[in-house]
Order: structure tokens, then sequence, then C-alpha cells
């Protein structure tokens, strides 16, 4: 419990046996649920996650979106956060992150990496695909967002009822900010935090899944285009 708030952990890992160890090990004592949601890892992923107190889930189809949707599902908590199993993004800046969300009084609050300030981090690569990425999604829709592709949010368990979440690969994470930003009732925010080098393999093709991300944006945005 946080201020009386239950927190609800979910983290999507595919072969993250080291990160997932150390995730877990810096987990605060306040959250309530923590969820790992496997899918298929060949690794010791399940077994570590589950030696260190927490809920292993199996979702059978491969994908970070399809792997996060079956997580939503067995989250109980009033509030979700979520973050990699692959230890970049920091669990001690959850409590941070949850005296922000609250005290902003917003649904959903996004933990945006930049500026980077560790410098193995990201590649430059990466950093100008992330700001093309998010320089677009907010000039389709209309909102300065600084990490369209960050992977840790802090929100209400209930705005999921207002999402309709199709994507099942990377592409979700834009997706569920999308849909945070196009609801009148959810009030959005982002703060930064610090981001490291994740430890083991990279599952992120660059190339593949930037494009993808960049058309699924455009794609999402132009039925609204068309039909106002
Ligand atoms: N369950 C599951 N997790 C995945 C899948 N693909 C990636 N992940 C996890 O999602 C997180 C993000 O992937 P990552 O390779 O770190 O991408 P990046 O952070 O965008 O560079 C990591 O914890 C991965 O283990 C998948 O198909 N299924
Ligand atoms: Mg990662």
């Amino acid at each position: 419990m946080y201020k009386s708030q239950r927190v609800t952990v979910i983290i999507p890992c595919l072969n993250e046996e080291q990160g997932i160890e150390k995730v877990l090990r810096r987990m605060p004592e306040f959250v309530d649920q923590v969820i790992v949601v496997d899918n298929g890892s060949t690794d010791r992923t399940s077994d570590v996650a589950r030696s260190l107190g927490a809920e292993v889930i199996r979702e059978p189809v491969r994908g970070y979106g399809r792997s996060y949707k079956k997580g939503f599902s067995f989250a109980t908590g009033d509030i979700i956060v979520t973050l990699d199993g692959d230890h970049s993004y920091p669990p001690d800046a959850i409590s941070y992150l949850l005296e922000a969300f609250l005290h902003l009084e917003v649904d959903f609050l996004n933990a945006s990496r930049f500026p980077v300030r560790d410098r193995r981090a990201m590649s430059f690569k990466h950093k100008i695909g992330n700001f093309i990425l998010s320089l677009a999604m907010s000039l389709l829709y209309f909102r300065w967002v600084r990490d369209s592709q960050s992977g840790m949010w802090v929100f209400r368990r209930s705005i999921l009822d207002e999402m309709r979440l199709e994507a099942d690969g990377m592409a979700f994470s834009e997706e569920i900010k999308i849909e945070a930003l196009k609801s009148r009732r959810i009030r959005f925010a982002e703060i930064s935090i610090l981001y490291s080098s994740r430890l083991g393999e990279i599952k992120l093709n660059p190339w593949r899944d930037g494009l993808y991300n960049l058309w699924f944006l455009v794609r999402k945005r132009l039925p609204r285009l068309g039909g106002g």
C-alpha cells in the first residue's frame, strides 16, 4: 500500500534472468502485487521471479503488448506501475513516481527517460529514433510528449475500461499513451527518471520496431483525420 492505494507492478519478460533478479531485489516493500509475464523464456526467468516472490503468469503468444494485456487481467491494485525486466528503469523511482502521480492528481503518468544521463544507456541511433517517434506522436495528437516509447508508466487501473488496446507488439507502449491522451477524462502527465543500460540481450529490433511504430502512430490517427 502506498498512501492507502493498493499498488500492482507488472513486468513483461522474455529471457531476462539477470535483469529480473536485480529488479525484484530492488522492489520497494510497499508494493502489494508483483506480476511477471513470461512469454516462453528459455532461460531461468520464471524460476528466478517466483523465488523472489513475484506472481509469474504465462502468455503463450509472443509479444510485448500481448503480455501486458494478459498481466492487466490479473492485476488487483488501484494503481498499476510498469517497467522492463532488464533493469534499465529504476525500481527505486516507484515511490517518487507515485508521489508525483498523487500530488499532480493525474490518471496516467509517463516516466520519461530523457534527458539520458548515463552515456551507455542509449545509443545515438536510438536517441534519434526516439526523438522522431515522440515528435510524430506530439504532432499527430496535439500534445507534447517527450518519451512516447517509455516502458515505465503509473496509472489508475480503472482507466483501462476506457481504452482500446490493440497492439500486441512493441507499439503497445505508444498505444497506451495515445489512448490516455485521447480520452478527455484521463489526466496525463510526464516526469523524468534516470534510465540506465540494460542487462541481457535487447529484444527490440530498432529498424523493424521503429518503422512499424511510426506507421502505427499514423494509422491509429488516420480514421480520426478523415472522420473528425
Ligand atoms: N513477455 C514478453 N516480454 C517481452 C517481449 N518482448 C520484449 N519483452 C520484454 O519487454 C521489455 C522491453 O524489451 P526491451 O528489449 O528491453 O526493449 P527496449 O527497452 O525498448 O529496448 C523487456 O523486459 C523484455 O524482456 C515478448 O515478446 N514477451
Ligand atoms: Mg528495455
